[in-house]
């Protein structure tokens, strides 16, 4: 066997056999697996392309040919077994394309988000050292080759740009050296598949090594929590660069279930509705404030949607009482997800009674991921106490991509990935969400809870959405502030002393109440659509600089 990629820590032999034993891992690869899915679902659809107005469609066979083609064609241009590669493609057939094709090459895909930019692109490619980069012509008004031109003046490593679309001067995707079509020499399973990014909103992102086999577990046991056929359309709201709408069923796995993956160009709900409508949509995925705009519009739109039957919702915390919504409002069950890039996902599952699919993040997806649930000191809280997640099983990994001296402190000694979520385990094993350890504001001492604050203040009739943040202070520390977007029918801004005074009504300790309240039309994203403090703080903190 080749060696593995350099930067890429491998589990323990021990713990390596076990899950090999139990079924977890076994011998596939994700391009492999493709040519199975072909040779039993052949001529059944297996992706739709959405964009405005038009569909276009592949079957099982279709999409197997083309990969092998682009596959063929990414060889010709000297793309090896284990080179980097950055795609940065939004929801189109030419991500499913490229994505399979690099993982048949044994190349490794570097999966960006479409809302990501310069920086975090020449991290990504400098960090990997990648040697292509994968872009669209133009989406959502921005021209993705002027960020390639700069993006490849400042990146020794990258030889090629490919283009989905019009490659100005660069090189087409559809009009690649034709390949010889010899056959590649299989990757290993236990290879690095694809580095994908991760969603801390602190520091710079960092890349996650997942391999074959534990992303190709990853998407099939997801698939079974889900109850996956192949009678089953999934549309794919959220970017399919992200690993919820990748693997968690996602795309891959629909396709290992032989169903059909609708790509929408767009998470939201003019868009998505009328898809459901036209496609006969049974599942989908969303983020929480994605999922408020569903259910607004679902209260007067009258597309369709009898075909839907459950609404995975992950990211970030879902509100208890729009958890409570998401039925009425859409005529189908919900399911909560609270996963991460790194690998340990949880789920409600579709037979857990309401209180649980309402008020907690699920359980965990497999019978060995292990959790401990920790105090500061890294001893075990008592059972139902909130603590710290660490967690390790047979698809979380055991080290960031080429960060040694941050894996140094993020992972424990016996590989524990330290996630900085603040749970709460339940006697059935599942965790409520109550926060990020950085979450936690620090005001002269005491520790006021982000999530908490949150909370409380959704509750408030006038607020729609909230971002409660800690803004440096010189003289405590931190000092909370609260962000907030109104209700479209609030009237006017509530005063921070009414903010008060509703908190107090509600039995609230006085050392939570909001030392500041900022009013916006919208808060800011993340690339799959989560709200950014970073960007808040970042924001409100010049802001007041600028002031003083
Ligand atoms: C609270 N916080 C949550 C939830 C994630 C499925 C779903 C989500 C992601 C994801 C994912 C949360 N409630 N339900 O990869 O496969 C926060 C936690 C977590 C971080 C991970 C998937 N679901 N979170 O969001 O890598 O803080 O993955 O550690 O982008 O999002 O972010 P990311």
């Amino acid at each position: 066997a080749m060696p593995a990629l350099d930067g890429f820590t491998p589990w323990p032999g021990e713990l390596a056999d076990h899950y090999r034993n139990a079924g977890h891992w076994r011998d596939e690869t994700l391009g492999g697996l493709l040519r199975t899915w072909a040779a039993r679902s052949g001529d059944a659809p297996a992706v739709v392309a959405e964009n405005v107005g038009s569909a276009r469609r592949l079957s099982y066979a279709e999409l197997d040919g083309r990969v092998d083609a682009t596959a063929a064609g990414l060889r010709a241009l000297g793309i090896a077994a284990r080179d980097r590669v950055v795609v940065h493609l939004p929801n189109t057939l030419d991500f499913v394309v490229v994505f399979f094709a690099l993982l048949r090459c044994g190349a490794v895909p570097v999966l960006a988000l479409p809302a990501h930019r310069q920086s975090e692109i020449e991290h990504f490619v400098t960090l990997s050292e990648a040697v292509a980069y994968v872009v669209p012509d133009e989406h959502e008004g921005f021209d993705f080759r002027g960020l390639a031109a700069d993006v490849a003046a400042k990146a020794p490593s990258l030889r090629h740009v490919l283009v989905s679309g019009d490659p100005g001067p660069f090189t087409a995707l559809d009009a690649l050296p034709a390949g010889s079509a010899e056959p590649l020499p299989e990757a290993d399973p236990g290879d690095v598949a694809v580095l994908l990014i991760s969603g801390g909103t602190t520091g710079k992102p960092k890349l996650i090594p997942r391999t074959h086999r534990d992303y190709a577990y990853n998407a099939r046991a997801s698939a079974e929590v889900c109850a996956l056929t192949s009678d089953d359309v999934y549309l794919a709201s959220l970017p399919v660069a992200h690993n919820f709408p990748l693997a968690c069923p996602g795309l891959l796995g629909v396709l290992g279930a032989g169903g059909t993956v609708v790509l929408s160009p767009s998470p939201s709900p003019d868009v998505g509705l009328r898809l459901v409508e036209r496609h006969r949509v049974t599942v989908t995925a969303l983020v929480p404030p994605m999922v408020r705009m569903w259910v607004d519009v679902a209260a007067w739109d009258t597309h369709d949607r009898s075909s839907l039957r459950l609404l995975q919702v992950g990211g970030a915390k879902l509100d208890d009482g729009l958890a409570r919504q998401v039925t009425p409002a859409l005529g189908c069950r919900l399911q909560q997800v609270f996963g991460m890039a790194e690998g340990l996902l949880n789920y409600t599952r579709l037979d857990d009674p309401d209180e649980l699919v309402f008020g907690t993040q699920g359980r965990p997806l497999s019978p060995d991921d292990e959790v401990r649930v920790v105090d500061e000191n890294g001893d075990p809280v008592a059972p139902g106490e909130v603590g710290e997640l660490w967690t390790r099983g047979p698809y979380t990994l055991r080290g960031y991509y080429r960060v040694p001296e941050y894996n140094a402190t993020s992972f424990t000694p016996d590989g524990f990935y330290r996630s900085g979520d603040l749970v709460r385990q339940l006697p059935s094993g599942h965790l409520v969400v109550e926060g990020r350890r950085k979450d936690v504001i620090n005001r002269g001492g005491e520790n006021v809870s982000a999530a908490t604050l949150e909370e409380h203040l959704l509750a408030h009739p006038a607020i729609a959405q909230v971002a409660v943040l800690g803004l440096p202070d010189d003289s405590v520390g931190e000092r909370v502030c609260a962000v907030v977007v109104l209700a479209p029918d609030a009237g006017r801004a509530p005063k921070l002393k009414e903010l008060r005074a509703f908190l107090i009504d509600r039995g609230l300790a006085r050392f939570m109440y909001p030392d500041r309240l900022v009013v916006r039309d919208a808060l800011p994203l993340t690339g799959v659509g989560k709200i950014n403090k970073r960007e808040l703080v970042a924001g409100l903190t010049a802001g007041s600089q600028e002031k003083e």
